[in-house]
């Protein structure tokens, strides 16, 4: 009797003729590296990863500090695979999420084989933009750092626009800078080339069809945040957070979610779900739409309102809604 132990010969056979083209095999001078995207809050970070993409993976909104979480842009080309990692804004953290979120970007720069730094070209510089110039490590010849002037739709007129090219770039030391209006996609395939061009040779890190490392049930708990951040106001998306309990797909083929949109306080519950009913719904009709696009699938969104006191300054509170904080 075979032993069950033993592998079939067969299926390893199978198995080594499938992964000549898979992404084990590297093809002759296919680069590759981990690139950290940085900056300020709402320099448009999180809008360039889905440029590049061509596709969004990663929420984008008006509003600075919408991301919070770090997460990867997967782009894979015949030649060259580039991991994006997009981080929350630094800034000066005014609450234990706060402190998180910059933990998570700083935390990025250590593990990144270059950095793409990105400042918006339609203001001066800012205190916030020095801040996060100082987190910056020294480049070395292995490291490329790329300046990224964002917002060049904005920047008004040439005089200015020079002087304030020319102020941005007094930020810090890099390899090479580009401009970009990332909103409109363009200066990206420029910007692609050159990252492409100083990263090493390397393998392919994830398979070729993968574009991001969160789940799908993940990227829907950001669709549906976002859509709570582009309706509310003030105080009140910020204190939203998300934790979707339910991601089943129903025998009729379409998606049930069921999610809890946690808030502060009981004032902010009221705002949330508004006058009978209608903010909530505005909230899941939106978020519907996004989701249903990015899974190309129908979907039944279940949202509820729940209070979680404070939740931004405790600790405790952030793990359970699934910020990985270390104690
Ligand atoms: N006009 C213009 N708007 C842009 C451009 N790039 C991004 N935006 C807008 O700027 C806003 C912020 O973009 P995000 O991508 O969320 O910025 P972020 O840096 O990821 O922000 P945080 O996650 O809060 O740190 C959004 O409304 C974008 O549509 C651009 O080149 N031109
Ligand atoms: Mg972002």
């Amino acid at each position: 009797m075979a032993d069950p132990h033993e592998p079939d010969k067969d299926m390893v056979e199978e198995y080594l003729a499938g992964t000549e083209d898979d992404h084990f095999q590297i093809p002759e001078g296919h680069r590759s590296g981990f690139v950290a995207v940085i900056g300020k809050p709402n320099v448009g970070k999180s809008t360039l990863i889905n440029a590049i993409l061509g596709e969004k993976v990663a929420i984008a909104t008006p509003k600075p500090q919408t991301t919070r979480i770090q997460q990867l842009g997967i782009l894979t080309r015949s030649d060259a695979q580039v991991i994006f990692i997009d981080t929350p804004g630094i800034h000066k953290p005014q609450h234990a999420l706060g402190k998180f979120m910059v933990e998570t970007a700083v935390r990025a720069l250590q593990d990144a084989d270059g950095i793409l730094f990105l400042t918006d070209v339609s203001h001066d510089i800012t205190a916030e933009d020095r801040n996060v110039a100082g987190y910056l490590p020294e480049i070395g010849a292995e490291n490329v750092l790329i300046r990224v002037l964002n917002k060049v739709d904005l920047a008004g007129a040439p005089l200015e626009y020079q002087r304030r090219v020319d102020e941005h770039l007094g930020l810090c030391p890099f390899t090479e800078w580009l401009t970009t209006i990332a909103s409109e996609g363009k200066g990206i395939n420029d910007l692609v080339e050159t990252l492409i061009q100083h990263l090493p040779e390397g393998p392919r890190y994830y398979p070729p069809d993968q574009v991001s490392d969160l789940w799908t049930r993940e990227i829907a708990a950001e669709m549906i945040r976002e859509a709570a951040l582009l309706l509310t106001q003030e105080e009140v998306p910020h204190s939203v957070a998300v934790a979707v309990n339910e991601f089943k797909e129903r025998p009729n083929g379409m998606l049930y979610i069921s999610a809890e949109l946690y808030v502060e306080r009981d004032s902010q519950k009221g705002i949330v779900v508004g006058k009978g009913g209608r903010m909530i719904k505005q909230i899941s009709s939106q978020a519907r739409e996004e989701i249903e696009a990015f899974l190309k699938q129908r979907v039944y969104l279940d949202l509820h309102v729940k209070v979680l006191k404070n939740w931004r300054r405790d600790e405790n509170a952030l793990r359970r809604l699934g910020y990985r904080i270390e104690r």
